[in-house]
């Protein structure tokens, strides 16, 4: 009993210690947020974690903190967790509370956006789609249906989060917490409930006491107890509204989310870093990377609709987890820098100084000692900017930053850290066969087609959202009796349905009409062909497939999905025309195919009639099968999908989101051959490449949805396509390159394996590219190649300094020398 007691107490004096010694203050001034009393500089980034697996949140975490970043910021994903009212699912990578504490065991912040309207590329925003079938509500506004189930869920997850004790004023990692989401940007179409709602989304979230600020984000003007904050590419030119809050800004766009359709985002290291400097020198402390690791949509998880399977978002990881260089490394420095002038840029007192020619300096001075930020805004030249006497020059569009006012230490235009170029391989999968043998089935739709047996009538056609989002797929079936008197026999017929942009496909008495879809951006379709009619009843069949759910702007959520008609025949006879509208008919209904209810794509249920025959390509509706081993090693595997049409694939059972190679990027002359222009305001318009490219043709399968020995891969091709290429792949790094100045160092790595050959290097001054090097006007006469060669080759990582004593001097008289290097690796 004694020791029982003694035990008890230590349990209670640990308890107490936990709760109440590591409980951490977090509070905000005009400055900075403020922990324990201290103003804080705090770098996060966002990672969303169920676009990753909770196998590689360590990882993750890990590099975000190697990164400089002192917080990690993720989303609530409401429709994830609630995909039927009450019933809840936190599993597997919705598990949120072994994220945060990933997070916490990291040693870092955490930023919870619980909204939970959250945007994001999701799924309808990440609302329950049932919430829009309830009687009487309206979302994102003062109805107190609406409101009842927002704070439900809110209050069930900071619940969730107290009872870990989450919450750093629990001792936990999570230092701030948001509600509602960029409703800034829509409110005014709401009118004065607009308002109201805003109110009360701030009382509802102090209500729950959590002991850390809450904050809304592009909330102008927002309620005095939530800290409103910045979204965009630049926040420099935007200021705190409320005197007595810091400026924050919640989501810095470090590239760009990508289309079915659309061409690749990319964004530079020295705009992003421009961004980020710009935003502290102009008083900011707090910024939050939108998105720091991007990584997949898997399953049915993107929204748009036409967002694609990958978010790689053009992030400092990719999103396969791998180093985005360099950008990664040149924020990392960027990041660095600021906590070493975190005090300065809190405490300090700044000094703004204009100057000619878009230039300007600010001096954060504390104590005697000061810190200067020289920016230069011009777009296309260089400026010299004289500070304390000393002379500067600042390269366009940049900041230099120097942490005594005397040595520029960093600039966000010169990047030092090296480029490596990702690349496919196909290495080493244990005997995997040349090709993969595949298996076939076809999805039964004689069901729809023809004998059109419904689950719900109706004699109107529905939209989509009726259906909760239970799949992609919603069938539209119904007769028309044609007398064979009917005055439309001499006419050209056609099919006429008016679609709200998602794909459709048409059947006619059984048999293909044709389909259609449309691109992001795109609400409305309309699809008409002709069609041959039989006198007596024919048969109208139409197939409405979701890519997702609308995610963003005011009333997004009434948006219409899947038919909302008319549906007509159409008869036409020079200028006469008759119109048999079938919006009225007896219309019968079926959710999703046959496959997916009798779980075709998981083994464990799958029926034994798989054929192993007559392999059909290009065939509609068809269900394919193979096994394979998965490759040697650790490294990120995909699948490369070319070939495939559009559909759903699964790697064991789980899916790895929504296919679709066959859909190309536009080619509309958007993707430019010149080498991208970091200079001037960025937009997702701007460095864009793989026009006319397959959207997305690789698939990440993560690690740990494989296993040794056999795994397998189904997909349902709705398009009709080939598998035979379909193949697995790791990402590795192929080549790094670098390029500095002279008598700096030059830094190489092949992230672990080892440089296998020098492709390029020339002490002078080269042009182009990370892959099309090639020599300038000017440079050493010696052979810069062996020198590299020698000191780097066979090793994972190499540095040297890029000295006239080591390649030559150069024959370089008005341009300053650089050594510049390609490696294999
Ligand atoms: C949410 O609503 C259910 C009833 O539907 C109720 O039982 C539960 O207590 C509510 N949860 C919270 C946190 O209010
Ligand atoms: C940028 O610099 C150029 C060359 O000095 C000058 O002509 C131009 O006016 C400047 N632009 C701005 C916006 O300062
Ligand atoms: C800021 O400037 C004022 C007035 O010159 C001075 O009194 C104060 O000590 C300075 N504060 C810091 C932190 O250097
Ligand atoms: C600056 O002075 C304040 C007050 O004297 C002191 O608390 C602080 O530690 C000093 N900071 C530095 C960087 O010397
Ligand atoms: C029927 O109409 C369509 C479009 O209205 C036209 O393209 C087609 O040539 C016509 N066919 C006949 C046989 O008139
Ligand atoms: C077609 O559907 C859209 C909704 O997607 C609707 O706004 C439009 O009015 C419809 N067009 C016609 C001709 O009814
Ligand atoms: C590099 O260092 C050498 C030797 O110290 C010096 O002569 C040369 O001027 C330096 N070059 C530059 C560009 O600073
Ligand atoms: C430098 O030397 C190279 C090779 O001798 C020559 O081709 C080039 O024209 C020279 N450049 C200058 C600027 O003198
Ligand atoms: C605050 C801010 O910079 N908002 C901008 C975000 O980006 C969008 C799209 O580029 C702009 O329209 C906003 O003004
Ligand atoms: C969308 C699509 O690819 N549909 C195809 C379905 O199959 C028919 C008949 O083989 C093709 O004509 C369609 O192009």
């Amino acid at each position: 009993m004694a020791s029982h007691s003694i035990l008890t107490l230590f349990a209670l004096i640990f308890v107490f210690k936990f709760s109440f010694v590591l409980a951490t203050d977090v509070s905000y001034d005009g400055r900075a947020i403020t922990i324990d009393s201290q103003r804080r500089i705090l770098l996060s980034g966002s990672i969303h974690y169920p676009r990753s697996t909770a196998e590689m949140w360590p990882d993750l975490i890990k590099k975000a903190k190697e990164g400089g970043l002192d917080a990690i910021e993720t989303y609530i994903f409401w429709n994830a967790h609630e995909p039927v009212r009450r019933q809840y699912d936190f599993s597997g990578n919705l598990d949120f509370i072994r994220f945060l504490k990933t997070v916490q065991n990291e040693g870092l912040y955490a930023v919870l956006r619980i909204g939970p309207y959250v945007c994001a590329e999701w799924n309808y925003g990440g609302f329950p789609v049932w919430l829009h079938n309830m009687p009487g509500i309206e979302l994102r506004t003062a109805n107190d249906v609406f409101m009842n189930e927002m704070q439900n869920f809110t209050s069930l997850i900071v619940d969730m989060a107290k009872q870990e004790n989450l919450f750093a004023s629990q001792g936990g990692p999570i230092i701030i917490a948001q509600i509602e989401n960029e409703y800034g940007n829509v409110m005014s179409q709401y009118g004065a409930a607009g308002k109201a709602y805003v109110d009360w989304c701030a009382n509802m979230a102090n209500s729950l006491d959590i002991g850390v600020p809450w904050i809304m984000c592009q909330q102008p003007d927002p309620p005095s107890s939530v800290i409103g904050t910045c979204n965009g590419w630049y926040c420099h030119e935007w200021e705190q509204t409320n005197p007595n809050a810091p400026k924050m800004w919640t989501e810095n766009w470090t590239g760009w989310f990508k289309s079915w359709g659309g061409s690749d985002p990319y964004r530079t290291a020295e705009d992003v870093a421009y961004a980020v400097a710009r935003f502290f020198q102009t008083g900011g402390s707090f910024q939050n990377y939108y998105m720091y690791h991007g990584g997949t949509n898997f399953g049915r998880v993107a929204g748009g609709p036409y967002i694609t399977t990958t978010y790689d978002y053009d992030a400092p990881l990719d999103e396969f987890g791998n180093l985005n260089q360099p950008k990664y490394g040149h924020l990392k420095q960027l990041h660095d820098m600021l906590h070493l002038l975190e005090e300065a840029l809190t405490y300090g007192n700044v000094t703004n100084m204009p100057m000619d020619n878009s230039a300007s300096a600010t001096i954060f001075s504390l104590n005697g000692t000061s810190a200067c930020f020289l920016v230069n805004e011009n777009t296309t030249a260089d400026n010299t900017i004289t500070i304390q006497g000393n002379q500067f020059v600042v390269p366009a569009w940049s900041v230099s930053i120097l942490p005594d006012c005397q040595t520029e230490a960093y600039n966000t235009a010169k990047v030092t850290t090296q480029t490596s170029i990702m690349v496919k391989r196909s290495n080493g999968a244990e005997s995997e066969p040349a090709s993969l043998v595949w298996s076939w089935m076809p999805e039964d739709i004689h069901d729809t087609v023809v004998e059109q047996k419904g689950q719900r009538f109706a004699s109107q056609l529905i939209d989509q959202k009726a259906i909760n989002d239970a799949s992609d797929y919603l069938w539209y079936m119904t007769s028309l009796n044609l007398d064979k008197n009917d005055p439309i026999w001499t006419k050209n017929m056609s099919l006429r349905v008016n679609g709200t942009g998602q794909i459709m496909h048409a059947f006619v008495n059984g048999e293909y009409l044709g389909s259609d879809w449309a691109m992001y951006g795109t609400f409305q379709k309309s699809f008409e062909k002709n069609v041959n009619l039989n006198p007596g009843s024919n048969k109208i069949t139409l197939l409405s497939a979701t890519v997702g759910l609308q995610n963003y702007g005011p009333y997004f959520d009434l948006v219409a999905d899947g038919l909302p008609g008319p549906v007509e025949i159409v008869g036409r006879n020079g200028d006469e025309t008759i119109i048999k509208d079938l919006s009225a008919h007896t219309w019968s209904y079926k959710i999703g195919m046959n496959g997916l209810e009798k779980n075709f794509y998981s083994s464990e249920n799958s029926p034994p009639t798989w054929q192993t025959q007559n392999l059909p390509m290009n065939r509609n509706m068809t269900w394919y099968k193979t096994t394979f081993k998965a490759p040697l090693g650790n490294d990120p595997v995909v699948v490369d999908m070319l070939g495939l049409g559009k559909g759903l694939a699964w790697v064991n059972g789980n899916s790895i989101g929504r296919y679709w190679p066959s859909y190309l990027a536009v080619n509309d002359g958007s993707c430019s051959t010149e080498a991208c222009d970091y200079r001037g305001k960025y937009s997702n318009s701007k460095c864009v490449s793989g026009c006319g490219e397959p959207t997305q043709r690789w698939y990440h399968v993560p690690r740990s949805f494989l296993k040794d020995g056999a795994n397998e891969l189904v997909l349902f091709e709705e398009f009709g396509g080939n598998p035979s290429l379909v193949n697995f792949q790791t990402v590795v790094v192929g080549s790094v390159c670098g390029s500095v100045a002279e008598n700096n160092t030059l830094e190489l790595s092949c992230h672990g394996r080892p440089i296998s050959a020098i492709k390029y290097a020339h002490f002078g001054n080269s042009q182009g590219n990370c892959g099309s090097f090639r020599k300038g006007t000017c440079g050493a006469t010696t052979d810069s190649l062996s020198a590299i060669q020698n000191s780097c080759v066979g090793k994972e990582s190499c540095s040297v300094i890029a000295s006239g004593n080591v390649f030559g001097a150069t024959n370089c008289t008005d341009v300053p020398n650089k050594l510049v290097v390609e490696a294999l690796c």
